[in-house]
């Protein structure tokens, strides 16, 4: 076996695309025989992080929790692609910096999308919900989201196809050596 693990990290706002692209990718790896495994709302927020809502401090200790999840699936061999608005850079940064102190690679991936064009998007109808004040903290609207500054890959999922991120991604992590 010679894979090695490294976590993918996709950031950005509610409705970006994050989820459909990290599915995208997952799926692209596993049809070319790379271990890849997917963490997001379904299976974290609703188990292990199930006691956690939306206050700042309650995204700081998701983010941390997913971190160290992730990292252990790196260190198992798996490339882990997480997919989480992670709002905070100094939780982004954190996950980072714990994942490069034990040598595994971490790839932070922008999903750029302009605030109104994922409102206008609004498949659950949250950001809706979210101006008429039912729904308090809501990223993009009353509570903040942190762009990182220095992603190691930009996608804008607003005017490429879901197919040209992955191939986004995937160049980047061939261009490293990571897969
Ligand atoms: C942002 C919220 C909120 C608030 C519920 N703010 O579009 P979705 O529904 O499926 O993705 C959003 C998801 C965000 O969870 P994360 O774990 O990714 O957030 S964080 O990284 O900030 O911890 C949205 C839904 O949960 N949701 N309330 N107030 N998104």
């Amino acid at each position: 076996l010679h894979q090695k693990g490294l976590t993918v990290w996709l950031t950005g706002l509610s409705a970006s695309g994050k989820s459909t692209i990290a599915c995208a990718l997952e799926q692209h790896l596993l049809q070319h025989g790379i271990n890849a495994y997917r963490l997001d709302g379904d299976n974290v927020r609703f188990g292990l992080n199930n006691d956690l809502g939306f206050s700042e401090k309650d995204r700081n200790e998701n983010i941390r929790r997913i971190g160290h999840v992730a990292k252990l699936f790196a260190d198992a061999n798996v490339v882990a692609i997480t997919s989480f608005i992670s709002p905070y850079r100094k939780d982004r940064d954190s996950a980072r910096e714990f994942h490069e102190k034990d040598g595994l690679p971490f790839i932070e991936v922008f999903v750029d999308c302009p605030l109104e064009v994922a409102e206008k998007r609004d498949p659950k109808g949250l950001y809706k919900k979210a101006r008429e004040g039912k729904i308090p903290e809501f990223t993009g609207i009353s509570a903040p989201y942190e762009a990182p500054a220095k992603p190691e890959v930009v996608v804008s999922s607003h005017t490429s196809s879901v197919s040209e991120c992955v191939h986004q991604i995937v160049q980047y992590l061939e261009s490293q050596n990571l897969v």
